[in-house]
């Protein structure tokens, strides 16, 4: 089964008004590959999220970069699922490592916000991804098992899933995983997804990679079989972006 290349751009806690617009503009502008071979979504902060969703070409889509795990109320600071899917908002990244880590998410409460996302019509950029430590000492597998597992637990349909594999240690370091080394997971992944869920769920699902993508990059990645297209964080806020979306081609 093909899968559709896809292509995000978390922009993670970046920018002001005048740079977003920059941006939005390079990509408004730039010669990019059909919608019919690969998705784009772009993810500004919350506080964007209007402004880029009116500005931006009309078949790329907008991504929040987190949401709660549950019906609002009163959660000071947090942004529920209703509120995205009230503004239109198609998409949400969840469980970046940036929070496992820094605000302490779990794989369980990770798992507990895509399925109450996905139960309120969003779709799900669900990260998974191992530190240094860990896959030095040859954990990698049972950790992303571990997290997918969450997930799999809470969710029956993967249909608005995308997967992203992202090696803690390769993110915003520089220190790209190797085609080879991102190619093995994402294999292991889908092999996982085979056995624990479905062989459907594991052909149709789309697993990306992230960790220092870059337009330098993106064409090896993108030759490997169950690389299915990229997380960006970085070079999703260049001019070198366009040339990501374009490694589909
Ligand atoms: C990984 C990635 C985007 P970067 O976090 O999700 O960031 O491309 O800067 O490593």
């Amino acid at each position: 089964m093909a899968r559709k290349f896809f292509v995000g751009g978390n922009w993670k806690c970046n920018g002001t008004s005048e740079e977003v617009k920059k941006i939005v503009s390079i990509l408004n502008d730039g010669k990019v590959a059909s919608a019919d071979v690969v998705d784009v979504v772009v993810s500004p902060s919350f506080v964007f999220l209007p402004l880029v969703k009116s500005s931006l070409r009309p078949e790329f889509h907008v991504a929040a970069q987190n949401c709660w795990v549950k019906k609002g109320g009163a959660y000071t600071g947090e942004i529920s699922a209703e509120m995205l899917v009230n503004l239109d908002i198609p998409w949400v990244i969840l469980g970046h490592s940036e929070r496992r880590l820094l605000l302490s998410e779990s794989n369980e409460f990770v798992g507990d916000k895509v399925a109450y996302a996905l139960s309120k019509g969003l779709k799900v950029i669900a990260c998974v991804g191992e530190t240094l430590e860990q896959r030095e000492s040859g954990t990698t597998m049972d950790v992303v098992a571990a997290q997918t597992k969450a997930i799999a637990e809470r969710i029956s349909d993967w249909t608005n899933v995308v997967v992203a594999y992202e090696p803690v240690w390769a993110i915003g370091t520089g220190k790209v995983a190797t085609p080879a080394q991102a190619q093995e997971v994402h294999l292991e992944l889908r092999k996982w997804l085979q056995t624990n869920v479905s062989a459907e769920v594991a052909a149709s699902t789309r697993i990306i990679y992230g960790g220092s993508v870059s337009g330098a990059n993106c064409k090896e990645l993108a030759a490997q079989p169950d690389v299915d297209g990229f997380l960006v964080g970085g070079a999703s806020l260049k001019p070198e972006f366009v040339d990501i979306i374009n490694a589909a081609t």
